[in-house]
């Protein structure tokens, strides 16, 4: 059973899931959850804004109960994505919150309903999730994730980590990714521990939740880095039990500010929309900064170049491939970019590049491409901000890059050739256009941009 937690057996929790000043108890939640699935059974796919909050929460629950797909949509996604994301997923309604000009039907969340039918286990092959995430070029693409991917990603994080029923885990990341949805929300629903969601991931937000009891908190490394310059808020999470990182690599140096702030070392995990989590430091291991662990029960890894196996030798550097049960099965819609990388012998080509070490410890160098940029944790694809820039009358042409930066990890920065119009005008163009945490920081305008012979735009010697 994938969530036993949500059957009306499950033993009552009183706070078992807390957002912001918001709470409901395991019997609430079975009850109204329970509730949504009888009012969408027969649907097949459901679009769910995914804000922050107990209805957001209620809407999955629902869904995963009746065995409908549910579809997170980033909840301040602009006019392009969003309609790309209805329309590539085939939702049929909008499930909870919709967005002003919904497009579809919308189903209401009613969180005072109860039901207390018991629904069978959906098939494990079904899918349970339908995520979205960004390449180098063109809109996003759908991951679907099974019922049986989410089981074994979660139950092999447990394994690694200790998570158990006794941890109430703190967070406040959003609720359409791997990291916030399905480890941050559908975690808690597999092991049967409290959820606290903070809203914003903010340090002062995470040191409250010590006094609501949290053992274990997940951050993507922009949330550390603040954490480790507010000293007080990290001094509180000193008797917690697990602090972890992931989504984008954590700078040593933050690793060892939090360290000697709270006496924690922080765990690093690696994963990504398409694989879910696949590498991890080990709650009872060796936590080394600057390397991200070893491959989770039931997953193999292995760095190549072309079709060569490169050694394990803490040195040589290259393509990092990866197989294991908890991996989605392609993109949707998409056979010919989901043969790219779901490669012909079960392994999938992650696009990051790796060194191992004797021991099987995995160091992530960088990615190959440089038209995925990581910014707070987000992926997000130059092609896809270039497009919508294009599109504003002002530019004529354009080049988007990611510039490291100590906050964000990268910055998102366009150049810019064509008329001088202010830099919140084009930023506000893109945010009309696709989610907020696509906007560049910076705009840069440019007499020219540097191309080859080819006409091809030269990336790597802008900034
Ligand atoms: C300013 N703001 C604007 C704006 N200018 N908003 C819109 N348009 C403009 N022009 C405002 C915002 O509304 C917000 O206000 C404030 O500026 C801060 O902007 P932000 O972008 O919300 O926050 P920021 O501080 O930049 O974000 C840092 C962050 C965020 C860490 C909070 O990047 C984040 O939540 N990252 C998590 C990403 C994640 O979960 N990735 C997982 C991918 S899964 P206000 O008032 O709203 O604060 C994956 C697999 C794996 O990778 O391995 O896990
Ligand atoms: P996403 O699809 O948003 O999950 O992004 C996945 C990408 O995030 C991976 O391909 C990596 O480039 C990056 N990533 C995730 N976790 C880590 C980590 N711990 N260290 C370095 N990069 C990471």
């Amino acid at each position: 059973m994938l969530f036993p937690t949500l059957t009306p057996n499950a033993p009552d929790l009183a706070d078992a899931i807390t957002v912001g000043d918001d709470r409901l108890s395991r019997e609430d939640l079975v009850g109204a959850a329970t509730a949504v699935a009888e009012r969408i059974g027969g649907a097949h796919t459901l679009a769910v804004l995914a804000r922050p909050s107990i209805d957001t929460v209620l809407a999955i629950a629902g869904c995963l109960i009746a065995g409908v797909a549910a579809v997170p949509v980033p909840p301040d996604s602009g006019a392009r994505e969003l309609d790309h994301i209805l329309t590539d997923s085939g939702a049929q309604a909008w499930l909870g919150a919709a967005p002003d000009d919904p497009a579809l039907p919308v189903i209401p969340v009613r969180r005072y309903a109860r039901s207390w039918h018991r629904h069978p286990e959906p098939p494990e092959t079904s899918t349970a999730l339908i995520l979205y995430t960004s390449g180098t070029t063109g809109l996003p693409k759908g991951v679907p994730i099974s019922r049986r991917a989410i089981a074994a990603g979660l139950d092999a994080l447990a394994d690694a980590w200790q998570w158990t029923a006794d941890d109430a885990l703190a967070h406040g990341l959003p609720l359409f990714h791997v990291h916030g949805l399905i480890l941050g929300v559908l975690g808690p629903l597999r092991r049967g521990g409290r959820l606290i969601h903070t809203v914003k991931p903010r340090p002062e937000n995470y040191a409250a939740a010590m006094d609501l009891g949290a053992s274990m908190f997940f951050g993507v490394p922009t949330v550390w880095t603040r954490v480790s310059t507010d000293e007080a808020a990290a001094q509180r999470l000193s008797s917690a039990r697990l602090l972890v990182s992931g989504s984008a690599p954590l700078p040593v140096p933050v690793f060892d500010r939090i360290h000697a702030l709270t006496g924690h070392e922080i765990v690093e995990r690696y994963g990504m929309t398409e694989t879910m989590i696949t590498v991890s430091t080990r709650a009872d291991g060796e936590r080394r900064p600057g390397w991200v662990g070893l491959p989770l029960t039931g997953v193999e890894t292995r760095i190549r170049e072309g079709d060569n196996d490169l050694p394990h030798d803490g040195e040589t550097v290259g393509d990092l491939h990866v197989r294991g049960p908890m991996m989605s099965s392609g993109y949707l819609n998409q056979p010919a970019k989901s043969a790219e990388s779901w490669l012909a012998d079960g392994f999938f080509a992650t696009g990051d590049v790796a060194v191992v070490d004797p021991d099987g410890m995995h160091r992530i160098v960088g990615r190959r491409a440089t038209d995925l940029i990581k910014s707070g944790g987000y992926r997000i694809g130059a092609g896809e901000i270039e497009t919508v820039l294009l599109g504003h009358p002002a530019v004529d042409e354009v080049a988007v890059i990611g510039v490291p930066d100590d906050d964000l990890g990268q910055r998102i920065v366009a150049y810019v050739v064509g008329d001088r119009v202010p830099d919140a005008e084009l930023i506000d163009h893109v945010t009309t256009e696709l989610s907020h945490h696509k906007r560049p920081r910076e705009i840069r305008f440019v007499d020219g941009l540097p191309r080859n012979a080819m006409g091809k735009v030269q990336k790597k010697l802008l900034d």
